[in-house]
């Protein structure tokens, strides 16, 4: 691997990664991010500045894509427009970035013969019942729902094309949602948590049965990090860390572990096709190159991810009102 490419950096996922990488083995790390909104270079404070490089660009700028693939040996490829509520509302950017971002990059990866992982999620299949006992594999049809998530479905299909068609050397994971440091104060598990932070309620889209599958975001990293080590060319592998919970369940655990009631919560308006519940099966990234997830207790990771931001408001604060904004208009 050696020196490591990693698009949209300056993200939730992306930043987890980088430190993860950095602090586990011996790579160099090269970030490409636009910052946009949910880009944050005060994710990547602090790292060793001899194995660490911030490149401030767009993933659609060929002639910077084509310059950076030149001096790097593998690419992660993390960027994306990733908040389902703002493609409802706003969607071109996300073909922009999801589509065309992920197309430039692997014009790239097949000029320059480089190995490329793509990030993607488990939305890509749509959703599952409540009370269905399946869960997504990797030989699940692809059914996405949301502008997001048939941008993300989009790029996966352009990355199986690109390896058939043009050999290039890439793999895909499919991830469930991500918690932990530095996340957007959008998302769900952040919003709920800086709400009883700054005295306000959480507020929990239409009844809250839908099903969210938790992973620990340094579980992900360790995952993409076996995938670009031994993972197969051509290869999709689902990483999720058996953790089912509704997000009635979810709001409530955080009330708790904030010291409050556990009713001090508001419903507010449904997401308009709103998915009923993701669930992953992770054998096949389990067998056949024997990862394991190290975060298994939910409640030890969320209490964890509190202290986090109850020690980094000055992270979180200057996102807070305009995200909140952005809410009141659609009455969530
Ligand atoms: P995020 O929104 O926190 O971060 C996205 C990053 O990409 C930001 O730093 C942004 O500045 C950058 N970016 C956006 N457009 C860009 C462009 N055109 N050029 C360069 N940089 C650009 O997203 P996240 O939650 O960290 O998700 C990262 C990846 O993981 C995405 O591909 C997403 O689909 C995938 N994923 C996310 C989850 C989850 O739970 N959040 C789960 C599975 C998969
Ligand atoms: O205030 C809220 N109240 C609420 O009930 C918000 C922001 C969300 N929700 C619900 C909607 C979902 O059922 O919580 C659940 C999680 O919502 P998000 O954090 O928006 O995540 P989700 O839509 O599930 O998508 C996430 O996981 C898969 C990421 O944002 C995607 O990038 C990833 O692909």
């Amino acid at each position: 691997m050696g020196a490591i490419l990693v698009t949209g950096g300056a993200g939730f996922i992306g930043s987890n990664f980088v430190h993860y990488v950095l602090e586990n083995t011996d790579h160099s790390v090269t970030v490409l991010d636009s910052l946009t909104y949910a880009g944050n270079r005060a994710s990547l404070l602090g790292l060793p500045e001899d194995r660490f490089q911030f490149v401030h660009g767009d993933i659609r700028d060929a002639e910077l894509v084509h310059e950076l693939f030149e001096r790097h040996d593998s690419v992660v490829h993390y960027a994306a427009e990733s908040h389902n509520d703002n493609s409802l509302h706003d969607p071109r950017p996300f073909l922009e970035t999801n589509i065309i971002g992920t197309y430039t990059l692997l014009e790239a990866a097949r000029r320059h013969g480089t190995r490329f992982h793509h990030i993607s999620t488990d939305e890509v299949y749509g959703d599952l019942e409540l009370d269905d006992p399946a869960r997504f594999t990797e030989d699940t049809p692809y059914n996405p729902s949301s502008p997001y998530s048939s941008t993300k479905a989009g790029s996966d299909l352009l990355v199986r094309a690109w390896v058939r068609s043009f050999g290039v050397k890439a793999t895909i994971s499919n991830c469930s949602n991500n918690y932990g440091p530095y996340q957007h104060v959008e998302k769900f598990i952040p919003r709920q948590i800086t709400n009883v932070l700054t005295g306000n309620r959480p507020k929990l889209y239409g009844a809250g049965e839908n099903v969210r599958d938790w992973i620990h975001a340094n579980d992900h990293s360790s995952a993409v990090l076996a995938i670009l080590d031994i993972g197969v060319i051509g290869e999709t592998y689902l990483i999720g860390a058996d953790g089912e919970k509704n997000n009635k369940d979810v709001v409530e655990l955080i009330l708790k572990l904030l010291g409050q009631e556990p009713d001090a919560y508001d419903h507010v308006i449904d997401r308009p096709g709103h998915d009923m519940r993701y669930a992953i099966d992770s054998s096949k990234l389990r067998t056949e190159l024997g990862w394991v997830p190290k975060f298994s207790d939910f409640e030890s990771g969320l209490a964890e991810t509190i202290e986090w931001y109850r020690a980094h408001d000055s992270w979180w604060i200057p996102q807070k009102a305009e995200a909140e904004a952005r809410y009141k208009q659609q009455g969530q």
